[in-house]
């Protein structure tokens, strides 16, 4: 059993409709320690490094449009596995098809307003870490 990190991003439609709480209490009774927390209003140039695997490719305007929309609820999260166990929890990308249990499958219904960014390897988990808590992706007034 390793204890890993990962980074998990609140999208701008689950702030909106007041789901921080509902979202970090899951991982917290899963047993996860949230070790960073940070509310911020993403900059374009900051989604624009966050997302840069996704450069070019059709979704990426509109992704980044979407990501500095409104703020959004970064935190890090610590325990065993971390990075398999939350994708788990957050279930396959498509709201539609993320099986119910899932926070995914519970909370969306769209491919890009799906609710939940998490990381999904421990070389993008720091990377991640790195954008979001960097003083150049200011906390939210
Ligand atoms: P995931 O790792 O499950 O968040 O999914 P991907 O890495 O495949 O997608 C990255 C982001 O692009 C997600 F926010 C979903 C979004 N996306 C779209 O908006 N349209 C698509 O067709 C595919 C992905």
């Amino acid at each position: 059993m390793s204890v890993e990190r990962t980074l998990i991003v609140i999208k701008p439609d689950a702030v909106k409709r007041g789901l921080i709480g509902e979202i970090l209490a899951r991982f917290e009774r899963k047993g996860f320690k949230i070790a960073r927390l940070k509310m911020l209003k993403m900059s374009r140039e900051c989604a624009e490094r966050f997302y840069d695997v996704h450069r070019g490719k059709h979704f990426f305007e509109s992704l980044v449009e979407f990501m500095t929309s409104t703020p959004v609820v970064a935190a890090v999260l610590e325990g065993p596995n971390a990075i398999e166990v939350v994708r788990l929890m957050i279930g396959p990308t498509d709201g539609r098809r993320a099986p119910p249990g899932t926070i995914r499958g519970d909370y969306a219904l769209d491919i890009q307003e799906n609710t939940i960014h998490a990381s999904d390897s421990p070389e993008r988990a720091a990377f991640e870490e790195s954008v979001i808590f960097d003083p150049k992706c200011p906390e939210s007034e």
